[in-house]
């Protein structure tokens, strides 16, 4: 039965007071959502070889759950021929691919009903250090999926991008002080402000704020790439054990917080480490093959980028993880292999999404199974 739309305004009804809640990544899923990339400023040569990985993400993704693919009209055609017939390519406009940050963050209700919460979004910074602009497009997706699925959309009143968090489904959330409290995404709020709305809105109970994100991460730090639950009081940090690279404090940092903390059910959390891939750097011909424009990050030869292996997506029956460096993906995937003892880990070369400024997590979004 079809749901009504709900604009939602900050003073009526919360998300929390209606019984709704974010359930964590590893609940059962009805579906996925991506985007098509294509931008020229983003992905290199036209977004062809970036197009070619984001196709096999969707078909490691699609072995156990549907996956749509949101596509720009001039795009239509190349996607649909590029993607598999059981991929769903719908024509869905947007600026660029990050479904993880411009798509819907899914709510569930006990009694099955699914919402979503419709966060403002300013492309990672506006224009006070932001990726690109317009973001137009980007802002009007979650509306979009709101109306093809008929379920209600819940309007919060701050910056945030999913990347930005994760949750346990049990009432924790992890985050970081650098993004959220980045001056160029909520400059008027506190740690207290911003707990009152995630609580809210995602109906947790409890926050665990990480100091900062991946060393030179283009978003401002987003925990997506830094750290991740695996399982209720379980929890992957990316680690690097030379003390020579500013990861390594950051890494450090991280730990300590989480050692110290408990979650929202008063239990301690196991942190598994994933070594971090290479340090990695954009090569001279990767980025010769990207448009400089006046408006878009600039990404150039020698630039150091925040390669994870935590980036990865958790599926019904599957994770699937970037490949990024042959020295250690092998080792990366034994460890995950070993935290989903129950699904495939599946691994994808991803250097093409990571020459964009991001990854396998930053491009999909579940849609949870109410
Ligand atoms: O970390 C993510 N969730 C998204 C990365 C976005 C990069 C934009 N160039």
């Amino acid at each position: 039965m079809n749901q009504p739309m709900i604009e939602h305004a900050a003073a009526a009804a919360t998300p929390r007071s209606l019984g709704f809640a974010m359930p964590a990544e590893f609940a059962p899923h009805d579906a996925c959502w991506m985007l098509w990339p294509q931008r020229p400023d983003t992905w290199r040569y036209g977004a062809k070889p970036a197009q070619q990985a984001f196709a096999e993400v969707a078909c490691a993704i699609a072995e156990s759950e549907t996956v749509f693919v949101g596509v720009n009209d001039d795009q239509y055609e190349n996607a649909r021929h590029q993607l598999p017939a059981p991929i769903r390519v719908v024509e869905l406009s947007s600026n660029d691919a990050w479904m993880r940050d411009m798509g819907p963050t899914f709510l569930t209700h006990p009694d099955g009903r699914l919402a979503m919460v419709d966060w403002e979004f300013n492309a990672w910074g506006g224009l006070a250090g932001g990726l690109y602009f317009p973001w137009d497009k980007d802002r009007r997706i979650r509306t979009k999926i709101a109306e093809m699925l008929g379920i209600p959309r819940f309007a919060a009143p701050v910056v945030l991008e999913g990347g930005a968090i994760h949750v346990d489904g049990e009432g924790t959330l992890i985050t970081t002080e650098e993004c959220l409290l980045n001056a160029n995404r909520n400059p008027e709020m506190g740690r207290e402000a911003m707990e009152t709305v995630l609580r809210d809105y995602l109906g947790i109970e409890k926050v665990i704020w990480l100091p900062r994100g991946c060393h030179l991460d283009e978003t401002d730090g987003h925990v997506d790439n830094l750290c991740c639950f695996v399982a209720p009081g379980q929890v992957a940090l990316t680690w690097c054990g030379d003390d020579a690279d500013p990861q390594a404090a950051i890494s450090r940092e991280a730990l300590a917080v989480l050692e110290a903390a408990t979650d929202a059910r008063g239990r301690p959390l196991t942190v598994h480490k994933l070594p971090q891939p290479g340090p990695l750097h954009i090569a001279e011909d990767e980025a010769s093959g990207i448009d400089r424009l006046s408006h878009s990050h600039p990404r150039r030869p020698g630039d150091r980028m925040a390669g994870s292996y935590v980036n990865f997506y958790i599926g019904n029956a599957v994770v699937v993880m970037p490949l990024l460096d042959p020295a250690l993906d092998d080792a990366a995937k034994a460890i995950l292999q070993g935290l989903f003892p129950d699904k495939r880990v599946i691994g994808v070369p991803a250097r093409e999404i990571l020459l964009g400024g991001g990854n396998i997590h930053c491009i999909t979004q579940q849609q949870p199974r109410p």
